[in-house]
């Protein structure tokens, strides 16, 4: 029985009702918004957001009750893949093609968002006027972001002690959703909505906790760093300096290839559209009006799985091993392939391939490679790195089990870090976290601004699912 036939006729019959042309741009860069000169980000909000309630409002009028999906038993075991039910505003995902920030590949991005004077490397502070207003921003827009962050970047004194005190065996990202739950202390969201603020403010509050929380995203995360593995001592930020700048430098690397790096680095990793762990588990606390802080901290909670974010530091580990058992040497393809299938055999999975959406290369493993062609063609583990991408494909499409085979972006971030002395894998994901904060702060200040309600779904018990499944095909089987 096809499922189709097991929906709801008059639920079918509505949708056609409505079923009439829209008219949707392809990629609708700039949201219908004429761009501006405001060279404050909270005032270009204040203009944009009406225009898009507005519009949401309409569109939803409209089209409510249109079906836009269904779901099948499998999908409720499943982890809900493919299934629509989200809506995120800052960053779309395609299957074959990879993400796109507000319409633009990363490539786009790449030659779009300004840079830094002989820069040739976005600026994520770029990247984040892009994902909250859908504009690309001027060199005076980027600035203004830099000059707010470096502003907001002083981390409260209970942050600082809470970090020294904090045993250095303690996994980084441990530290860090602590560190981030922490700040929550001086959230403006908690404490306007303490003292009653209106509906229609909820964005400015989150805006504004949302900068400070950039600002101090990497201050906590050099310091981790520092604490953790060198003397504890991090010099103050300059405020001449980038957003990527002064993270490197915090962490204890000062030359320019490191911050085009990191410039690089943070621009890619900041937003995979609404669906992913750690965007989703944002969205989902900040829904309950959990203020920045808190909602960010659990969504790197779950960025510091292993199936997620942590992969970048297991593709580390495991290269590592690799290299142990087979020699720093260059070795064959066939000998690869064995220690692929020895991983494989021993039920593990191999860490950087595979994509719960993608199912192509992922372009932000190109654009990390592209980097290496240009700046480490030579470095042994790019080179490794790059055999690997020949070798690990097939074999797990023998395998048969991944539906994609090709890499994501863990499986070469790790590579570049070390060739630049960031040589402690454990770390890696902190990174991942503090790029991960330029999306999730612009979706929840468009999910405050939008108005989404907490979210709420169904779930079943199987149970109740067989008798649902019963019905459905007895109340079909009769007519
Ligand atoms: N190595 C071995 N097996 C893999 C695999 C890989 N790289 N990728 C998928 N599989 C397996 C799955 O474990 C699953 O096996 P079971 O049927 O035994 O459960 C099967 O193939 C089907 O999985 P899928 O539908 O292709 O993939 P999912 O959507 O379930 O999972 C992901 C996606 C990323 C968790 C998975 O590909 C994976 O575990 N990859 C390795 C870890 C990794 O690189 N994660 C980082 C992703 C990017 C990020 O979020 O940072």
């Amino acid at each position: 029985m096809s499922l189709r036939s097991l929906v709801s006729p008059s639920i079918v019959s509505r949708a056609s009702v409505l079923l009439r042309p829209l008219s949707v741009a392809a990629h609708s860069h700039t949201h219908g918004h004429k761009t501006s000169n405001a060279t404050n980000l909270k005032a270009r909000l204040t203009e944009v957001i009406p225009q898009k309630q507005e519009e949401i409002k309409k569109f939803k009028d409209e089209y409510k009750n249109f079906i836009i999906d269904e779901v099948t038993l499998d999908q409720a075991y499943g982890g809900m893949r493919d299934i629509i039910g989200l809506v995120c505003e800052t960053s779309l995902l395609d299957p074959e093609e990879g993400i796109r920030f507000r319409g633009y590949s990363i490539p786009e991005c790449q030659k779009l968002l300004p840079k830094v004077q002989g820069g040739e490397e976005p600026l994520p502070e770029a990247l984040f006027w892009l994902l909250v207003t859908g504009e690309i921003p001027s060199v005076e827009q980027t600035k203004s972001i830099t000059d707010e962050w470096n502003s907001r970047s002083k981390i409260p004194d209970h942050v600082e002690s809470l970090l020294k005190n904090f045993p250095k065996t303690l996994h980084p990202m441990t530290q860090f959703v602590s560190a981030v739950a922490a700040l929550n202390h001086d959230s403006k969201f908690a404490k306007a909505y303490d003292q009653g603020v209106h509906k229609g403010k909820y964005w400015e509050y989150t805006y504004e906790d949302s900068m400070d929380l950039l600002a101090k995203l990497p201050g906590i995360a050099a310091r981790i760093y520092r604490n953790i593995y060198k003397d504890s001592k991090i010099v103050d930020i300059n405020p001449k300096l980038d957003w990527s700048a002064n993270f490197s430098r915090q962490l204890g690397f000062d030359s320019p290839d490191f911050f085009e790096m990191m410039r690089l680095y943070l621009t890619i990793h900041s937003a995979h559209e609404g669906g992913n762990v750690s965007a989703h588990t944002t969205h989902l606390v900040g829904s309950a009006l959990s203020d920045a802080y808190l909602s960010f901290s659990a969504g790197l909670a779950g960025l510091a799985g292993p199936l997620h974010g942590l992969a970048n530091q297991e593709v580390l580990k495991w290269l590592t091993n690799l290299r142990k058992e087979l020699g720093d040497k260059e070795v064959s393809d066939e000998t690869l392939k064995q220690y692929i299938w020895s991983t494989l055999k021993a039920g593990r999975v191999v860490p950087g391939y595979g994509h719960a959406v993608l199912r192509k290369t992922d372009p932000r493993y190109t654009c990390q490679r592209e980097f290496s062609l240009k700046h480490l063609p030579n470095d042994p583990l790019f080179r490794l790195t790059s055999q690997l991408y020949n070798v690990i494909p097939g074999v797990l499409t023998e395998h048969g089990k991944t539906k994609n085979p090709w890499p994501n972006v863990d499986a070469h971030s790790g590579v570049l870090l070390r060739y630049y002395g960031l040589t402690e894998m454990n770390y890696y994901t902190v990174l991942f976290g503090v790029s991960r904060g330029i999306g999730c702060a612009a979706d929840l200040i468009w999910a405050r601004a939008l108005g989404f309600p907490i979210e709420r779904p169904k779930s079943e018990t199987t149970e109740s699912l067989k008798k649902l499944i019963a019905k459905r095909v007895h109340d079909a089987n009769r007519k």
